[in-house]
């Protein structure tokens, strides 16, 4: 497999889950970290989840974030099938609200680890930043913008609230 340049793969089980996972990808552009976005999923592209999986540390990937809903394999079974760190995201379904998504990643069984983050956009922005937070460890550069990006974050809160217009 050639070498991308991306440092994060972002998978999801289906194109109905980039609305979710692309506040991932936001959140990685605004640190300006390297990102793939994959359509990968468990159920409907078992083979594409096992090619993607297998190859994704000779790829170059440092940091996996997996998107799923219902009932949410990709996250573990990628985990399974790589040693690196993968995120996982709740997406928020239909039927059951992002409940089946969240116990379906958060409930691995001893051994293949997935770090779950929460339901839905919040999930999806957190996962990119502890991505960000992963890569800063050896990225002196990325641990200032990471740095940067909370000092703005803080910056934006007013300290009293206001009436809405
Ligand atoms: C999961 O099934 C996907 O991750 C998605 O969240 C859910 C529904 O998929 P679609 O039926 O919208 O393609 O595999």
């Amino acid at each position: 497999m050639a070498e991308t340049r991306a440092e994060v793969a972002i998978i999801m089980g289906s194109q109905s889950d980039w609305p979710t996972m692309r506040h991932a990808a936001d959140t990685l552009e605004a640190l300006g970290i390297s990102h793939d976005a994959r359509i990968i999923s468990a159920h409907r592209t078992p083979d594409r989840l096992v090619a993607f999986a297998k190859g994704a540390r000779a790829e170059g990937f440092k940091v996996i974030i997996a998107g799923a809903g219902g009932a949410a394999h990709l996250p573990g079974m990628a985990a399974s099938m790589t040693p690196l760190p993968v995120f996982g995201v709740p997406v928020q379904s239909k039927a059951l609200s992002g409940q089946d998504s969240l116990l379906s990643i958060v409930q691995m069984p001893a051994g293949i680890p997935v770090g779950t983050l929460a339901i839905g956009r919040s999930g999806a922005i957190n996962a990119a930043l502890l991505a960000a937070a992963v890569l800063a460890l050896s990225d002196p550069e990325l641990a200032k913008r990471l740095d940067a990006w909370r000092a703005e974050q803080s910056a934006k809160v007013a300290e009293r609230p206001q009436d809405e217009a």
